[in-house]
Order: C-alpha cells, then sequence, then structure tokens
C-alpha cells in the first residue's frame, strides 16, 4: 500500500502539474528528482502566468500610464498581496521583493546592520546555518567590529538551547536563525526562541528557504522582525526572493540600492526614499518572476500548506525507515519529530559524490557535497554529505530507487 496515501490528496494527479517530473533523464531511465531543497520542480500554472505575462501585457511598472503598464503593474503588486497573505503578514508593504534569501539577509545586514550597530555588538548565529546566513554577518562584522557568537548544534543536531539561555544574557544586538536547516533537516523552535530573544531586547531574523515552502508559517505568531525566503524553493521561478521586514523598522532603515523606484524626489546632491514596499526595490525588478511566485503561492494553497506539511511528514518517516536498514549508512539530524524533509547521510568508506554519481546513473537526482554549510560539516568531521531533500510530489517508489541505487554504490565500491 502507499504510504502516503490519504484522502483528497493523488500525487499521481499533482505529478502532471509538474511537466518535468514524467522526464527521463537518459533514454529509459526516468527521473526521480530528490532535490528540492536545492530548487523545487514548477508547476505549468506558474510556468503559464510567467509566458502569459510577456505574451500579453509585457511592460514596466509604476512608471508608464498605458494600458499594459497598469496591467503589469496591477499583477506585480497583486502577487505581493498573495503572498503576504500566504504568510500572515499584517501589510503586503511589510514585503520587499529581492533576487533571493540571500539577498533578503543581505539587506538587512547592509541596511539596518550599517546603520544600528556598533563596534562590540553581538550578532547571535548558529552552527548550523547556510553561508547565506553567515557570510552577510562575518563581512558587517569586519567593517564594524561587531561579535560573532554561534549557538552549539548537539550531536542530534538540534540547537542547544541552555547555551542560547547564557548568550541571551550577554544581550546579543540581533538572533539571525534557520527555521529549518537544508542539512539536518532541523526544524527549530524558534516560537519560543525568538519570543526569548526579543525579551532580551535583539532583534530577530528567520532565514525561512527552507520552512515557507514545506510548512505553513504564520509570521503574525512567529513575530519574527525579519523573515527571507525565496521562490525557487517553493515551486516558484528562480530570481525572486521576500524579505518580510516589520514596518517600524524598515520605515527606520535606509535604502540598500539607490536608483530607480526607490526614490520620491531627487535633487543633484540628494534624494528623498520612496514609500515601503517601493524604497527597497531599486530598479526595473523581476516583473515576470513576482507574477509566477504569485501562481506559485495559489498553486501551494489550493493544495493547503497543511496537506504539503503532512505528505512530506510521511515521505520522510518512510525514507527514515528505509535508510535505517542499510549497514554502515548514517543519517544526519534528529528524528522525525523535530525534522523536514531533508535526509542528509553518509556511508563509511564512500565518498558522498561516488555515491551522488551512482543514483545519477539511475536517474536519481540528490545533491551532495556541504549543501553550503561547510562549517556544520567541519563541526560533525564530515568533508562532504549526500542529500536526499523530499517535496510532497515525491513517491514512496522513489524512495525505494534511491535505497536500491544505495546499495548500487555500496557493491562498487566496498
Ligand atoms: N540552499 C541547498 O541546496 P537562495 O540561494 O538565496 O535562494 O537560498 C539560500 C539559502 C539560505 N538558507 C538556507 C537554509 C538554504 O537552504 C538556502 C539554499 C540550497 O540547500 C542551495 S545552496
Amino acid at each position: 500500500m502507499d504510504p502516503t496515501a490519504s484522502a483528497g490528496f493523488n500525487v499521481q494527479q499533482i505529478r502532471e502539474d509538474f511537466p518535468l517530473l514524467s522526464r527521463e533523464v537518459r533514454p529509459g531511465v526516468p527521473l526521480a528528482y530528490l532535490d528540492s531543497a536545492a530548487t523545487s520542480q514548477k508547476p505549468t500554472v506558474v510556468i503559464d502566468a510567467m509566458d502569459r505575462y510577456y505574451r500579453e501585457m509585457n511592460a514596466n511598472i509604476h512608471r508608464g500610464i498605458h494600458k499594459l503598464a497598469e496591467e503589469a503593474t496591477l499583477a506585480y503588486e497583486n502577487a505581493r498581496e498573495r503572498i503576504a497573505d500566504f504568510i500572515h503578514a499584517p501589510s503586503p508593504e511589510e514585503l520587499i521583493f529581492t533576487r533571493n534569501t540571500t539577498e533578503s539577509i543581505n539587506l538587512v545586514a547592509n541596511s539596518w546592520g550599517r546603520a544600528f550597530l556598533k563596534a562590540g555588538d553581538m550578532i547571535l548565529l548558529s552552527e548550523m546555518e547556510h553561508h547565506s546566513n553567515l557570510v552577510p554577518w562575518q563581512i558587517l562584522a569586519t567593517h564594524l567590529s561587531l561579535r560573532l557568537e554561534f549557538i552549539p548544534v548537539t550531536p542530534q543536531g538540534l540547537l542547544d538551547q541552555d547555551a542560547f539561555q547564557d548568550f541571551l544574557e550577554q544581550e546579543p544586538k540581533l538572533l539571525a536563525l534557520t527555521h529549518m536547516s537544508n542539512v539536518l533537516g532541523t526544524i527549530n523552535p524558534l516560537e519560543d526562541m525568538l519570543a526569548k530573544a526579543k525579551s532580551a531586547g535583539a532583534v530577530t531574523l528567520v532565514d525561512g528557504a527552507q520552512s515557507v515552502p514545506h510548512f505553513p508559517v504564520d509570521i503574525s505568531t512567529l513575530q519574527a522582525d525579519f523573515y527571507a525566503f525565496s521562490a525557487h524553493k517553493m515551486v516558484g521561478p528562480t530570481g525572486i526572493g521576500i524579505l518580510y521586514g516589520r514596518r517600524e523598522l524598515l520605515e527606520e532603515m535606509p535604502p540598500f540600492l539607490g536608483g530607480g523606484e526607490m526614490i520620491k524626489k531627487v535633487e543633484l546632491r540628494s534624494f528623498k526614499s520612496n514609500d515601503l514596499p517601493h524604497k527597497f526595490e531599486a530598479g526595473t525588478p523581476a516583473i515576470a518572476e513576482a507574477i509566477g511566485f504569485g501562481a506559485a503561492v495559489d498553486y501551494l494553497s489550493r493544495i493547503s500548506m497543511a496537506e504539503v506539511e503532512k505528505q512530506e511528514r510521511i515521505l520522510t518517516g518512510y525514507a527514515l525507515e528505509r535508510l535505517s536498514g542499510i549497514p554502515n549508512l548514517h543519517v544526519l539530524g534528529p528524528g522525525i519529530e523535530e525534522k523536514g524533509g531533508v535526509v542528509s547521510f553518509y556511508l563509511d568508506g564512500i565518498h558522498a559524490h561516488d555515491v551522488a554519481q551512482i543514483l545519477d546513473s539511475e536517474g536519481i537526482a540528490v545533491r551532495a557535497g556541504h549543501h553550503c554549510a561547510q562549517p556544520l560539516h567541519t563541526k560533525f568531521n564530515l568533508p562532504a554529505t549526500s542529500r536526499a531533500s523530499l517535496y510532497f510530489y515525491n513517491t514512496p517508489e522513489e524512495i525505494d530507487r534511491l535505497v536500491e541505487g544505495i546499495y548500487k554504490a555500496k557493491s562498487i565500491f566496498d
């Protein structure tokens, strides 16, 4: 019996929405796409929404007064509204379109960080952060002589809550954490951690690259000051992401990039910033991509994020169970209770890249390497891991193929 079977969810029907999922990687070798943490596949409705924009209303936005410009502007702003609803943000003006999670975090570091931090201030991160939530702070720390501290990761792949408490007593100015690790799959208890950080006087930023695509996220209950995510990991296009920021903070922050659109008035030696959210959207934005992003959240909403989460949980449980039966294979991170659909593993004596290469020969797409979380791999003394990352469109049969592929790699390299 299909362990993911549940009333109202038909994975075969869902898969038909994604043209690429029916592709053969080589003649007679169907694709098993287990790399959605890197980027997800895209449904026809998203591809069509972008195609329609270019065919029917391509024009620059917020500038022209002609019909096409009006339609394009409306479609762009409408997408912002639907994305705001999707994460329950108080208002769409608090959502800035960026290129991706990385740019969203860089925006905060360069704007808020440079304006409000000073030498000696502490930024609290964790050892499980993606490079996107490490390097911008390292750059800023060098410029401003800031202090970076890191909440340790326990051997089980959880954040050490005692150490977190100790750091809070040292009054960090910023807590910047991932909601879900792209290597361990750990879903961090952010509601509690952000509330504690707030009481300690810290501003909070959440890297939501792996959370918004996979389970319901409610900005209003989470109370994050900043929340960053990318469209391309949630069935949307590449080249567009979001920075949610609390209005009071965004209002007092200086612009990040200067140019057209982000101004109200310009003189030769000075300018006046535009209102939110345009103050942070300099130049012609990724219009088709924003429209595609809107179609992506509509698509996910139709399935419902609760259902997405449920399907991934069942699949992850199945993957953990199957992988646990393979001798000399070690899965990183916590058990299913604290884990999303990311399963990173290593095999004694076989390099992660060799495993991924054998899997590729079987049509199975996984990622191998440090997954842009090199300090975390160093912590666990691993140069690299293989990673299968799941989404609601995956099937138990694909996990079975992964397991067979791993046995094949073992037979070749053992
Ligand atoms: N992780 C992965 O294969 P961008 O590239 O800006 O859309 O997302 C960056 C990012 C930030 N935080 C986390 C937790 C992430 O997982 C990612 C992207 C991909 O794991 C590509 S490196």
